[in-house]
C-alpha cells in the first residue's frame, strides 16, 4: 500500500525555523533550564551506574546485604538526590516566572490547531498568527489562555514551558537573547492536528522591534493589480470573514487567523508547510489533505481562475 503523506516530502523543520531545542539556549528561561537538564543528566546517570554495580556485585557475591546499605543507598541516597532537584529546580522556577513590570505584554491563546497572538493588548492591540515576533533583550510577558481545550505553549530554546488553560490566564515572561528564528510546539495533546501545532518566533533587534510594530499594525496592502482585486471579491463572496480578519477588508472573524499578513509569514497552516501560492491555493481547496483535523472548510468547488486569483491575492498580504 502507498503511503499517503510521504514524510519525505514535508519541508523539514530546520528548514524552515531555526533551532528547536533545550540544549541550544538563545533565552533567559532556557538558559536557566540548561544547566539543570546537563547536572541532573550526570548525576541520575551516576546513580543508575552505581547502582547496577551493586546489581552486579549481589549477583556475584551472594553474602547477604549489611543493614547500613540499606539505609544509605535506599532513603539516604534518594532524599538528599530529591531535596538537591527540589532547591535547584524551584530557584530555576522562580527565576523562570519573575515577572517584569516594564515588559510588553503579549496574548497568546490556543486554537485548535493554531495560535492568535495579539501584542500591547491594552494599547496598540496588534492581532497576528501563528508566527511570535520578540524584541532581543527585553522582557516580554507572555498571557497564556486557550479558546478551547488545553494547550501547551513551548519555545524549547527561548523559555520553559506553560500550559494554555480554559478560564485561566498564565502568565511567562520570556526574554530572548539571541536574535534569528526559532521553533515553538504545541506540548499537550489537543486533537487530530496537535503534532502539526507549531508556530515560529522570530527575534528581532528592539529598535527593529519597534520598527517591525510600526509598519506591521496598519491594514492590509490594497490590491495593485485586477487579478488581485477578483481575489479579494472571491474571498469575501465566499465567506472566508466568517472566520478569517484581514484588516481593511473584513474585521471580526475569530474564528481562525487573522490574514492580514499571512504572505510575510515564512510558514502555511502553523509551522506546517512553506508559504507560496501553491500550498496556499491547496490549502483552500483541499484543507483535510493538507492538514486533517483542521477545523475550516473546504472549498473545493471554486474555479481555477477564482482558486488562483484568491491565493495570489493572500499570499500578497505582508
Ligand atoms: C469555519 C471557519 C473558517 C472559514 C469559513 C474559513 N476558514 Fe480558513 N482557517 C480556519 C481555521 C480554524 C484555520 C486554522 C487551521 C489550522 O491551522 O489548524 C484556517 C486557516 C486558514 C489559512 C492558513 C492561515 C495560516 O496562518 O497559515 C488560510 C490561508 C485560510 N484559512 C484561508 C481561508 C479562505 C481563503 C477561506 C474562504 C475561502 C477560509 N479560510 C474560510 C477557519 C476557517
Ligand atoms: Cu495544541
Amino acid at each position: 500500500m502507498e503511503a499517503v503523506l510521504d514524510i519525505a516530502d514535508w519541508p523539514s523543520a530546520l528548514d524552515l525555523f531555526g533551532s528547536q531545542s533545550t540544549l541550544d539556549p538563545a533565552g533567559l528561561g532556557a538558559a536557566e533550564v540548561y544547566p539543570l537538564t546537563v547536572w541532573m543528566t550526570w548525576a541520575f546517570g551516576a546513580v543508575f551506574v552505581l547502582v547496577m554495580a551493586f546489581v552486579l556485585l549481589a549477583w556475584l557475591r551472594r553474602h547477604p546485604a549489611r543493614p547500613w546499605w540499606i539505609w544509605a543507598g535506599g532513603i539516604v541516597l534518594p532524599l538528599v538526590a530529591i531535596v538537591a532537584v527540589l532547591v535547584f529546580s524551584t530557584a530555576a522556577l522562580v527565576a523562570t516566572t519573575r515577572e517584569d513590570p516594564d515588559a510588553l505584554i503579549v496574548d497568546v491563546t490556543g486554537h485548535q490547531f493554531w495560535w492568535d497572538v495579539v501584542y500591547d493588548p491594552e494599547g496598540l492591540a496588534l492581532r497576528d498568527a501563528n508566527e511570535l515576533v520578540l524584541p532581543e533583550g527585553r522582557a516580554v510577558t507572555l498571557r497564556l489562555t486557550t479558546a478551547d481545550v488545553i494547550h501547551s505553549f513551548w519555545v524549547p530554546s527561548i523559555a520553559g514551558k506553560m500550559d494554555m488553560i480554559p478560564g485561566r490566564t498564565n502568565v511567562l515572561t520570556v526574554t530572548a537573547t539571541e536574535t534569528g528564528r526559532f521553533r515553538g510546539q504545541c506540548a499537550e495533546f489537543c486533537g487530530l492536528s496537535h503534532p502539526l501545532m507549531a508556530f515560529e518566533v522570530t527575534v528581532l533587534p528592539a529598535e527593529d522591534f519597534d520598527a517591525w510594530l510600526e509598519t506591521t499594525r496598519g491594514e492590509a496592502r490594497d490590491a495593485a493589480r485586477p487579478s488581485l482585486l477578483d481575489g479579494r471579491e472571491t474571498f469575501i463572496r465566499e465567506g472566508c470573514p466568517a472566520c478569517h480578519e484581514i484588516r481593511g477588508v473584513a474585521e471580526g472573524g475569530r474564528l481562525g487567523p487573522d490574514l492580514t499578513r499571512l504572505g510575510a509569514r515564512p510558514s502555511l497552516g502553523a509551522g506546517m508547510w512553506r508559504m507560496n501560492q501553491g500550498n496556499v491555493a491547496g490549502w483552500i481547496a483541499d484543507v483535510q489533505d493538507m492538514k486533517p483535523g483542521a477545523q475550516m472548510p473546504s472549498y473545493n468547488h471554486l474555479s481555477g481562475p477564482e482558486l488562483r486569483n484568491l491565493s495570489a491575492w493572500l499570499v500578497s498580504l505582508r
